[in-house]
């Protein structure tokens, strides 16, 4: 049989499977096409002619990580609100006095689409170096048509100059632009009748995404959102119960969401939910530390009931702007107690569901993409124990 490439001499967490990682010692992953067409143990291998067999030389070999929850367009950043945070301001006082989330708006408002593109690349660059081959991106630093566009038209644009593949978040519902102060529910029917018929024409989300929280959107207000995503056949997903619970996620697992996001404040009928819908928990540890937030995501809970779990970085310029998934899931195991099968099944498969791309990526598995990560570790343990050291030795996105 023909095929393109086949890595051999390769130890695989191939992440499919009902047994944790789907480990397989001594393994072998043959891509043709740009999809993998067989990966498992080198001693059932089918006979390939392959044009070309890269000798792994003993590493381990994953699926390409997935960050399935970024900020990532977004202009300028907030070190100044960082000192005032470390004086003693809370992010809500510094939100209140017309800073936070509307900052980063005025800053993105005022940037060009080309800006928006060249101020992403480093961020982008420093998740491609840890084997990032899938990421999402929110809009929601424009909140107006004209800058959510701009945001999301970049966001498409960073993948056609970076071998990676970007899926589009509509995020209109982030905050309260000061041209609508006090009239929340105006504004929303300007994301729901303005704003999102316009960027569903021109395909430029695959997901909508709301902030249901005191400071963002009451859950009457998202339902809203929610109802308007579904008439443009658009999945939905929700940063829920961060700060408070306004029971969004439960909202959300209603609605069907592909996730509900971040969670500290999340209930078991919340987790109920989640659990019945199939709902992913995506946990941002990232923000979760840099906001020092002392309350732990209900972990144990969601993990009894079955709910899947991602980890993402959240990088944003506000809570947590961080552009290391590695780091992410160091933190995911250290502040959160997942395990380190929890850490890359959630940075992986789980990510892959939390974007609607079970069907392409996630795991290595015959049919799927061939977005490998191989990395010059000893076991796999070592991914998530690294404090800022990246064990990466070679990416391949789709074969290549
Ligand atoms: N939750 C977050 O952590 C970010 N957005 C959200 O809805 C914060 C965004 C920011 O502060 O700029
Ligand atoms: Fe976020």
């Amino acid at each position: 049989m023909h095929c393109d490439r086949l890595w051999t001499d390769a130890h695989l967490a191939t992440m499919a499977g009902s047994e944790g990682l789907g480990i397989v010692e001594r393994g072998v992953v043959a891509e043709d096409g740009g999809r993998i067409v067989y990966a498992g143990p080198a001693a059932d291998v089918p006979s390939f002619e392959a044009a070309d067999t890269i000798a792994c030389e003993g590493r381990w070999i994953t699926p390409g990580l997935i960050d399935c929850h970024t900020h990532l367009i977004h202009a300028g950043n907030r070190a100044h609100e960082f000192e005032l945070r470390l004086a003693g301001a809370s992010y809500e006082e510094i939100a209140g006095a017309g800073g936070g989330i509307v900052s980063t708006m005025r800053a993105t408002r005022a940037a060009s689409e080309e800006e928006l593109v060249a101020s992403a690349l480093p961020r982008l660059d420093a998740l491609i170096a840890e084997g990032v081959t899938t990421i999402e991106i929110k809009s929601g630093y424009g909140l107006e048509t004209a800058a959510e566009l701009a945001m999301l038209r970049a966001a498409r644009k960073l993948g056609s100059g970076r071998a990676i593949r970007i899926s589009t978040t509509f995020l209109g519902a982030h905050a309260l632009p000061p041209e609508f102060a006090g009239e929340a529910d105006r504004y929303i029917s300007a994301v729901c009748e303005e704003m999102l018929p316009g960027i569903a024409a021109e395909g430029l989300a695959d997901a909508v995404d709301a902030f249901c929280e005191g400071i963002g959107f009451t859950s009457a207000q998202v339902a809203r959102v929610f109802a308007a995503a579904k008439a443009h056949g658009l999945p939905i997903k929700l940063h829920a119960e961060q700060l408070s619970n306004l029971h969004g996620a439960a909202l959300a697992a209603r609605h069907g969401a592909l996730s509900a996001d971040h969670l500290e404040h999340l209930d078991e009928p919340g987790i109920a939910a989640m659990a019945q819908s199939g709902t992913v928990a995506t946990l941002l540890p990232g923000a979760f530390y840099f906001t020092r937030e002392t309350r732990l995501p209900p972990v144990a809970s969601l993990r009894a009931a079955g709910v899947p779990i991602a980890i993402a970085t959240d990088c944003n310029p506000g809570t947590s702007p961080l552009t290391s998934l590695l780091l992410a899931m160091n933190m995911g195991a250290t502040l959160f107690r997942l395990t380190v099968e929890e850490c890359l099944l959630g940075v992986t498969r789980n990510a892959a569901r939390a974007l609607c791309l079970g069907h392409d990526v996630g795991t290595l598995e015959a049919g799927k993409r061939c977005d490998l990560a191989i990395w010059d570790v000893e076991r796999p343990a070592e991914l998530v124990y690294h404090m800022g050291f990246n064990p990466l030795h070679a990416r391949i996105w789709s074969g290549q």
